[in-house]
């Protein structure tokens, strides 16, 4: 047994990202705003993207740059992301995008894991690019700052060589358009294998039920690195012809004056934006009535929350369920799902399957059929928008992917008589903060080489606000005389900033079953 998405299947084209999106494009969209930056109102019409993206594939495909290719794209959200990620994918090289909050370690072990050999930046990351350039031998001619720097190439000089785009040829099915990381389930950050049709299948699943349409200004605070931004405003905005209205960080009151002032009507959030918009003062200083959706994912929203964002703002409320594995997105409350739970995460969207599975017995849990709700299970999806495995590691691919193709989410949730599917907790030791990865594993390998740390162990918690955070049990050493300020320092000094530990607890011994595997759930508790 399984239950299936309650849409019909939809059709999904063999066609590599560039020619889905752009490819059939009306001459009359091309003179329509695909990218406005926020801060300066500067507009990149569709006429303008599609020939950076073909000058930049056809830079790229000049140095040498193509299929079996991977290049870094380390960049908060400004327009020239879009051109630079389309640029790589149309060369047919393999994007691999690197979270602009990354220390210079964490860049190289993914620019090292990924194999990449060119990278793309903007200036003040420059001094992290250049460090993980250079650990693994990326040249400075290879490394491309985009609004320029002395002795790397920009994103004007690459544009003005005017080089033609390459004719490429891969099988979309199984050429990898991106490797973003993630630590899934267990362990350390792993390059997610995404290929184009998995990339066109979401857009392609998840367009039928998103309303977004070409008259949609889209707020892209997001980040575009990130699966969310990448498939829901990078693909599936541009998809639309609707505009993009880029923010590289959020700032409540910056957020709130772009919004303000572009008259956006789509805003995609993740659930910290909403305790701002329901609670801040400022809000109300601002004329927000242009926004009809506002539509959060990546983390659970509370519901009374979501509730008092829309009506304080005045419009619908929505949220989506997705993992990187999954392209990312596999349940949605649709625009016109007005009837649909807010503490659900909706519907299974077009072309997906899904099992909750008993994670003791392995049986699947039954699942209601005129009226209540299913008992909890781990949910199981397969669809076209699952990942082909993680780069070099078959093990945590087998692990993750079953043989028959559900992807192991890690998530427990029910589903109602209606279809719809609630998280309600998480098996796997992935901690959410913002909506950001923290993988424990890191968090614990790092306290380990304190030489008054014992042992130590990672969880989340949750803080006042209901906010996940990290949270460190620390067994010291022998008469070691740790304080908690200091572990937390410790770490802040060492990681990026959305991996600190904000907790720190002493304990005797960290509990372990008998395959010395960290028992994280008799860590965890009610409250931090
Ligand atoms: O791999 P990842 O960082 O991926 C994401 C993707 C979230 C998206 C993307 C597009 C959408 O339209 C959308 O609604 C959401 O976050 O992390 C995956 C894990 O994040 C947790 C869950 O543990 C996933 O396995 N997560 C993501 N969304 C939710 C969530 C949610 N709505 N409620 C609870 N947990």
């Amino acid at each position: 047994m399984s239950f299936r998405s309650p849409f019909p299947d939809v059709e999904i084209p063999a066609l590599s990202v560039y020619d889905f999106l752009f490819g059939s494009i009306a001459e009359a969209d091309l003179g329509r705003p695909a990218l406005i930056e926020g801060a300066s109102g500067a507009v990149t019409d569709y006429r303008a993207l599609i020939g950076q993206i073909d000058a930049i594939a056809g830079a790229l495909a000049a140095r040498g740059v193509g299929v079996g290719d991977v290049v870094g794209l380390l960049s908060p959200n400004v327009p020239a992301f879009a051109s630079v990620f389309h640029g790589i994918l149309r060369a047919g090289a393999t994007a691999t995008t690197i979270n602009a909050l990354y220390t210079a370690e964490d860049i190289a072990k993914q620019l090292e894991d990924s194999k990449a050999t060119f990278l793309f930046t903007v200036s003040p990351l420059l001094p992290h690019a250049k460090e993980a350039a250079a650990k693994v031998g990326i040249a400075d001619d290879h490394l491309v700052v985009l609004d320029g720097a002395e002795g790397h190439p920009s994103l004007r000089d690459l544009l003005a060589e005017n080089a033609p785009a390459p004719e490429v040829s891969f099988d979309p099915a199984t050429h990898l358009a991106v490797l973003p990381y993630s630590s899934g389930t267990t362990g350390r950050p792993k390059g997610v294998m995404l290929t184009h049709t998995n990339l066109v299948a979401n857009v392609c699943q998840i367009n039928p039920r998103m309303g977004i349409g070409a008259d949609d200004k889209v707020l892209a605070v997001l980040p575009f690195f990130h699966i969310y931004g990448m498939t829901v405003l990078l693909n599936a905005a541009l998809y639309n012809r609707a505009s993009l209205v880029t923010m590289p960080k959020f700032d409540l009151p910056e957020f709130l004056r772009i919004v303000a002032e572009q008259k956006c009507t789509y805003v995609f959030i993740a659930p910290p934006v909403a305790v701002a918009l329901a609670k801040h003062p400022l809000v109300d200083q601002f004329d927000l009535s242009s926004v009809h959706t506002v539509f959060s994912g990546a983390a659970p929203l509370d519901k009374e929350l979501g509730g008092a964002v829309s009506a304080r703002l005045g419009c619908k409320i929505r949220q989506g369920y997705g993992m990187s594995e999954m392209s990312p997105v596999s349940h949605a409350i649709p625009f016109d799902g007005d009837d649909v739970p807010l503490d659900s995460v909706g519907p299974t969207i077009a072309n997906m399957e899904c099992k909750l599975v008993d994670p003791g017995t392995l049986e699947e849990v039954a699942y209601p059929t005129g009226e209540g709700v299913s008992e909890p299970g781990e949910l199981w999806c397969k669809g076209p928008n699952v990942m082909f495995g993680y780069l070099g590691n078959p093990q945590a691919t087998a692990e993750t992917l079953d043989a028959d193709g559900f992807l192991h989410t890690g998530d427990i949730a029910t589903v109602d008589a209606a279809g719809n599917v609630t998280i309600v907790d998480r098996l796997k030791e992935l901690i959410k903060y913002k909506g950001y990865q923290v993988p424990p594993a890191e968090l614990e390998a790092l306290l380990l080489t304190h030489p008054q740390i014992a042992d130590a162990a990672v969880v989340g918690v949750l803080d006042d606000e209901g906010e996940e955070v990290p949270k460190a049990f620390v067994v010291r050493q022998p008469n070691a005389e740790l304080t908690e300020d200091e572990v937390i320092e410790f770490v802040a000094e060492r990681v990026s900033p959305h991996k600190k530990v904000r907790r720190v607890q002493f304990i005797d011994i960290v509990p372990k079953s008998a395959a010395g595997k960290i028992l994280r759930k008799d860590l965890r508790t009610p409250t931090a």
